[in-house]
């Protein structure tokens, strides 16, 4: 139905009355979408509404909040914490048609962007001006800026540049009865009063919906070098993650480790080749970038062969052999295809209690379920694991015994139940294993003070 056949009074009428027909979605254009990573469900909700500028956004929030619609916000869709779901009532609200790089700014080093930019084109944006823009993640394609931005997305190269968090100098976002709030901040430093813009980085869209912000740009390297490392033991990974760090100080930009098991279980599930000539324990992706990169790893890494702190290793020689390194690493397709139906989790916890968790994990496990495949492999030098678990065709009361197996011993060792991918709704309820009381009523207090209606992405994060 076009807008102009359209009579105000119905809820979906009124929005296209509002934002037009390219604005809404119906019927099978929702359902033919999915509400999360990997594609099972389809997604429901009464209409998808696509605004395309802060203030259709900042309508379609004062109308929802007044007539009491619960309001899901919609990036990418590839968090893995059940954070975008919806239900058959609920408006989703898509920042796709929010697509525009404003622009780059070489010398303040910045770029403008609208928050349904996917991360992809927001890299090589930068890239085209010689710059980087450090965030990066396998879901690189899909993965919206803004989404990043309300999850304080991490990825691989946190180790040398930070997680989004780092890289947002401003934002401009919309809280839930329509208010604008610019905090288009540009600058490097700046304390003039509270810093606004952290309230919505990482925070899932419980507290306002990101529409534009402003990043910090860091300079692109020339050169960088990308190796593929075998090791015997846990304690020689944490050794050659010792030794990177002083003689690749400056240039060490990944530390990717894949636990037993994982390069066999990928290459058997994908068309990939096994970076090694044959299998070790535990395999490292390292990746240096900057004047020094090569020289600093090539060197380090025939160090220690020589000693025989790694047991075999291999430099990229070009890109194309890099892409292939990084693919073993990064396919989650392959991953979801051998774990299938797979229980993903993405904990963070001290380097040096890491491997006695996985140990642990895996006996408790296989105790329970003598079947169950586990695979771990994740960003150890931000304390980041994930952790891919199946039992099979799993019953609710089978994932929650999942989930506390995983879950529980973290609060003993001051880990974390979501490193980077956010709590979305899959880990709400425990979240009281890793915060404290105090936290979670503060963190119930600012929802209830900028949402009183429960109306950005009710549910989610905050348990009930
Ligand atoms: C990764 C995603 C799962 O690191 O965060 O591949
Ligand atoms: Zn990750």
């Amino acid at each position: 139905m076009r807008s102009s056949e359209r009579s105000p009074g119905s809820i979906v009428d009124d929005l296209v009355l509002m934002i037009g027909d390219a604005g809404v979605l119906e019927g099978q254009d929702v359902s033919d979408r999915f509400d999360g990573w990997p594609p099972e469900r389809a997604l429901q909700a009464r209409c998808i509404a696509r605004p395309n500028s802060t203030e259709q956004v900042s309508k379609v929030l004062q109308y929802c909040n007044a007539a009491g619609l619960k309001v899901i916000p919609h990036g990418g869709r590839t968090g893995i914490s059940g954070g975008a779901r919806s239900g058959a009532d609920d408006i989703v609200l898509s920042l796709e048609r929010l697509n525009r790089i404003e622009s780059v700014n070489p010398v303040d080093r910045t770029m403008t962007v609208d928050a349904g930019v996917p991360l992809a084109t927001v890299q090589s944006a930068a890239q085209d001006h010689g710059m980087l823009y450090p965030v990066d993640i396998g879901a690189r394609g899909s993965a919206t800026i803004g989404g990043t931005i309300a999850t304080n997305a991490g990825g691989t190269r946190v180790l040398r540049y930070g997680s989004t968090r780092e890289q947002v100098l401003g934002l401009e976002a919309v809280l839930a009865d329509g208010t604008i709030i610019s905090s288009m901040n540009r600058l490097m430093k700046n304390n003039a009063g509270y810093d606004i813009k952290q309230l919505f980085i990482g925070t899932e869209g419980t507290l306002g919906i990101v529409t534009r912000a402003v990043l910090r740009l860091r300079s692109l390297s020339k050169s960088n070098a990308t190796a593929f490392v075998g090791v015997a033991s846990f304690d020689h990974v944490l050794k050659l993650l010792e030794r990177l760090s002083v003689a690749c100080a400056d240039v060490l930009t990944s530390f990717e480790v894949m636990w037993p098991g994982f390069v066999e279980l990928v290459i058997a599930h994908s068309t990939h080749r096994n970076p090694l000539s044959g299998f070790h324990k535990f395999c490292v992706l390292v990746e240096t970038d900057g004047s020094t990169a090569e020289k600093a790893l090539e060197e380090t890494l025939g160090e220690l062969l020589e000693h025989g702190a790694i047991d075999d290793a291999v430099i990229a020689q070009n890109a194309r052999q890099a892409a292939e390194i990084w693919n073993v690493r990064d396919d989650a397709t392959a991953r979801a295809a051998a774990m299938k139906p797979n229980i993903h989790f993405d904990i963070g916890l001290p380097q040096s209690e890491m491997n006695a968790y996985v140990v642990n994990l895996r006996t408790t496990l296989k105790d329970t379920w003598p079947n169950a495949k586990l695979l771990v492999f994740g960003h150890l030098a931000d304390g980041n694991l994930h952790i891919n678990i199946s039992v099979g065709v799993a019953t609710e009361a089978m994932l929650a015994a999942v989930d506390r197996a995983v879950y529980e011993p973290l609060s003993a060792i001051g880990g974390t139940l979501a490193a980077e991918h956010g709590v979305g709704l899959l880990k709400r309820d425990y979240l009281a294993l890793v915060r404290g009381p105090d936290e979670i009523a503060l963190m119930r207090k600012l929802k209830n003070t900028l949402d009183p209606n429960e109306t950005l992405n009710p549910g989610k994060v905050i348990p009930r």
